[in-house]
C-alpha cells in the first residue's frame, strides 16, 4: 500500500518536471507563471518597475480609498478608472519599454518591461 503511494507520487512528479522540461526546451513559459501583479498604494506603484516576457500580462489592483488610472505616456494604453480594490489586467505582445503613470495623479509613475 505504502509502496503504491510512493510509486504514484514518484510518477506525478516526473510528470511534473517532463511538463516543464518541455516549457523550457520550447523556450515558453506557462502563461500565468510571470504575470507581475503591481499594487496602487498609497498613491505610489508597487513596485514601480515590473519585468514581463512578451505575451505576459500586468495586472494592477487599486489598495486605495481614491480613485487612480493607468495611462501609458505614449497613450498607447489606458485603463479605466480603478475605484477601491478594482484590478486592470494588460497583456504585453511586444517586447519594449512601457512608461506610465496616473492620469489623475501624475506625480504616480511607473514602468513595464518586456523581454
Ligand atoms: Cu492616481
Amino acid at each position: 500500500m505504502l509502496i503504491n503511494l510512493n510509486l504514484d507520487l514518484r510518477l506525478k512528479y516526473t510528470a511534473v518536471l517532463a511538463a516543464a522540461a518541455f516549457w523550457t526546451a520550447a523556450g515558453m513559459t506557462p502563461a500565468l507563471a510571470a504575470d507581475a501583479d503591481v499594487v496602487i498604494d498609497n498613491f505610489a506603484f508597487v513596485p514601480a518597475t515590473v519585468t514581463i516576457a512578451a505575451g505576459e500580462a500586468v495586472t494592477w489592483t487599486n489598495h486605495d480609498d481614491t480613485p487612480h488610472q493607468v495611462l501609458a505616456s505614449d497613450k498607447s494604453f489606458r485603463s479605466p478608472g480603478l475605484d477601491t480594490g478594482e484590478h486592470y489586467r494588460l497583456v504585453f505582445a511586444k517586447p519594449g519599454t512601457y512608461g506610465y503613470y496616473c492620469s489623475l495623479h501624475p506625480y504616480m509613475v511607473g514602468t513595464v518591461i518586456v523581454h
